[in-house]
């Protein structure tokens, strides 16, 4: 088994995923249970657990996590009424799998970013 978390195993092909994106750094998969009619996981190939675990050597693979969401969501037509990315951390931040990941959610309006804040 190559990796810790099944998000590795995903980025070695290990477990099957529909993959939308890959290169050398990153992987874009569908979310197996989407909260939007587009719900892709873009994720660093390498383990990172979460983003309370990232330095300033990351800034060039977590800005490569961005352009890659801004690309893929261009080819899933979503970037002219737009989408919404997350990155979930740790506990308060309701993440599950300890591979840090973005979440790329669009295809409805998503309404307020947290339901029932403000009120
Ligand atoms: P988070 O709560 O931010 O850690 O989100 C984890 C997401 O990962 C959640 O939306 C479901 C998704 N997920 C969990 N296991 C798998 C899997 O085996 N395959 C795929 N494609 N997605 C998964």
């Amino acid at each position: 088994m190559s990796g810790s978390t099944i998000f590795a195993r995903i980025v070695a092909g290990e477990i099957p995923a529909d993959i939308v994106y890959q290169d050398e750094r990153v992987t874009a998969f569908r979310d197996i249970s989407p909260q939007a009619p587009v719900h892709i996981l873009v994720i660093p190939n390498r383990e990172i657990p979460t983003l309370a675990d990232v330095g300033e050597e990351d800034e060039a693979l977590l800005g490569h996590m961005l352009v890659t969401a801004s690309r893929v969501a261009a080819e899933q037509g979503l970037a002219e009424e737009g989408y919404r990315t997350i990155i979930n951390c740790r506990d308060h931040g309701g993440q599950e799998v300890y591979h840090l990941h973005l979440h790329l959610l669009g295809g409805k309006p998503l309404g307020r970013m947290l339901p029932g804040a403000g009120e």
